[in-house]
């Protein structure tokens, strides 16, 4: 065995970002790229020798390159064993599961999740720390300083493993197991939920489509839903991962499943429609004729979940992303339990849920998930939604217009930008900040401001502080204006614009979204006038 040091040139851009280090497959196969940042993540980690790492992608393009490089630092810096993903196959949330469940020192996650894949589309790497879940702040920074001046890398000089035979292998002194990406998984979903129920709800007639998008949940979903469950052959659709999705974004809104979405709303619907993303921790839920928003799911998930084996004794709290909806927060107020609001981002979820705070969690991009694992779970999302739906034998649309009747309606939007010019996206949100100590008390339209800030969290167990979270318009009768930039993006910035405005009157639930935003669309125009920084007239994707 020879542990080869090989000198190599710092970059200067490999700052993680909302989920790890995305970059265009291109840029990661610059020499050393991806090597400089793996040995960056085994540099800023301390006592890991002899340990296990977990490693597993979403199948993308570039991802067996990237699993082999990994496998051959972790064994020159020292690991003892890594546990694989066949075919280098891991969804995030069985990754974070197999951590948890192996008590591994760690994981590399290799996805750039919902972003498109393909030779020249985009490829991502992210940490994962002993409780499963993404690293917190203070190690990602740590990672992207020591990346800066980082002057060498270990490897091992051994040619590649064979990752599709599953089994226990040897790389050096370390061991390499290939395991069934989808068999610990599959076993931890039948502790949380009836399988007896849902096996006996889809013979009833009840008829579902899930839509893995040619992505990660694929063939999660078939041993799930087809072979464990009983629903019929097709009831899981795309469900071949492909390394460029079928050439598609593998983001589960309506604009990128607009073919689920359509059928849901044809009718032909079947009950119950849902798609996951390329690295399976999101959730799209759709029941015929109503798509539910994901604010809406989480409310509507935390408000059901004790009618579910994993959550019969209730909830400690529920936790939910800033630019979420406060629609959950009402469910938490009606059951007295805590409610916690995150910066964008699911490693801020982390130690809510270590220290047994916040039993469910979620962002309105489509992320639910629980302290089942420590990453959102697109799969779980679909799951909890199929046994709630399951004991009540209602439909989906009656359970949400229930929920609505019950606590009022949050109507919501989020308006993306996608790839703008970044410096001025940068400009137009420096120059938001400056305007907002004089906005309390001015009005827009029939729209009066009550408070403006730019968010900041006081993580309640570690006490550290998170500045510069997103800029917060808060209007008479509480609406809310939200602008942020996106940190998942791979060229130019994104701008985020979140709009929502509380409905209490069961009269007025019924309206289109946008319409019923319509107001305070206009203001976010005067607010932040896009369209004059960055010559955009309208959004390039609305969810
Ligand atoms: C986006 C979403 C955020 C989510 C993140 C990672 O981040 O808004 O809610 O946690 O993606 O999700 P941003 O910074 O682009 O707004 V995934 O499924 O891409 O790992
Ligand atoms: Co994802």
């Amino acid at each position: 065995m020879t542990v080869l040091t090989i000198a190599t040139k710092p970059y200067d851009d490999q700052k993680p970002g909302t989920s790890g280090l995305r970059k265009k497959v291109p840029e990661f196969q610059q020499p050393n790229y991806a090597e400089n940042f793996i040995q960056s993540v085994f540099d800023s980690l301390e006592g890991f020798k002899g340990k296990t790492l977990v490693l597993g992608g979403d199948g993308r393009y570039y991802n067996r390159e990237v699993i082999q490089k990994v496998l051959k630092i972790a064994a020159a810096n020292g690991f003892g064993k890594i546990m694989v993903g066949q075919g280098g196959i891991l969804s995030t949330p069985a990754a974070s599961h197999l951590i948890r469940k192996y008590k591994a020192f760690g994981g590399l996650i290799l996805s750039a999740s919902h972003n498109p894949g393909g030779p020249k589309e985009d490829f991502g790497i992210k940490y994962n720390i002993g409780n499963g879940g993404p690293a917190p702040e203070k190690i990602t920074e740590a990672i992207f300083a020591r990346s800066k001046i980082i002057d060498r890398y270990l490897i091992l000089d051994e040619g590649d493993i064979d990752i599709d035979a599953i089994g226990n292998k040897t790389l050096g002194d370390m061991i390499v197991e290939v395991i069934d990406p989808v068999a610990d998984y599959a076993e931890m979903m039948e502790t949380l939920f009836d399988f007896d129920a849902l096996r006996a709800l889809l013979q009833s007639g009840f008829t579902l489509r899930f839509d893995a998008m040619h992505a990660v949940t694929g063939p999660y979903a078939k041993e799930i839903f087809e072979r464990r469950l009983g629903a019929p052959d097709g009831s899981v659709i795309n469900f071949v991962p492909l390394t460029d999705f079928g050439g598609h974004h593998p983001d589960p809104n309506l604009v990128y499943a607009k073919g689920l979405y359509d059928l849901m709303m044809s009718a032909d619907a079947p009950d119950f429609g849902a798609a996951s993303d390329g690295d399976g921790d999101r959730n799209l839920i759709i029941g015929r004729g109503i798509f539910v928003t994901p604010s809406d799911s989480l409310a509507i998930l935390a408000a059901n979940a004790h009618l579910v084996p994993g959550y019969s004794s209730g909830l400690k709290g529920i936790a939910r992303s800033m630019p979420t909806s406060g629609a959950a927060d009402r469910v938490a107020e009606k059951l007295g339990i805590g409610m916690y609001e995150t910066p964008t981002g699911w490693k801020f979820f982390g130690n809510l849920l270590d220290a047994d705070m916040a039993t469910i969690c979620g962002e309105e991009s489509s992320g639910t998930g629980s302290n089942h694992v420590r990453e959102k779970d697109g799969l779980w999302a679909v799951l909890l939604w199929l046994n709630i739906l399951a004991v009540r034998r209602e439909s989906v649309r009656d359970i949400v217009v229930g929920h609505w009747k019950t606590y009022g309606r949050n109507y919501y939007s989020r308006h993306d930008y996608e790839e703008v010019d970044a410096a001025a996206a940068n400009r137009l949100i420096t120059e938001l900040r400056e305007k907002l100590a004089n906005m309390p008390g001015t009005s827009f339209g029939d729209l009066t401001v009550t408070k403006a800030d730019d968010f900041a969290y006081h993580d309640p167990v570690d006490h550290s502080v998170s500045k510069h979270q997103g800029i917060r318009i808060f209007f008479e009768g509480g609406s809310r204006l939200v602008f942020r930039l996106s940190g998942t993006g791979t060229s130019g910035a994104t701008i985020r614009v979140y709009i929502e405005r509380f409905e209490p009157d069961p009269a007025r639930h019924g309206l289109d979204t946008q319409a019923a935003l319509a107001d305070l669309i206009r203001a976010s125009h005067e607010i932040a006038p896009i369209e004059a920084y960055t010559g955009r007239d309208k959004p390039s994707v609305i969810t």
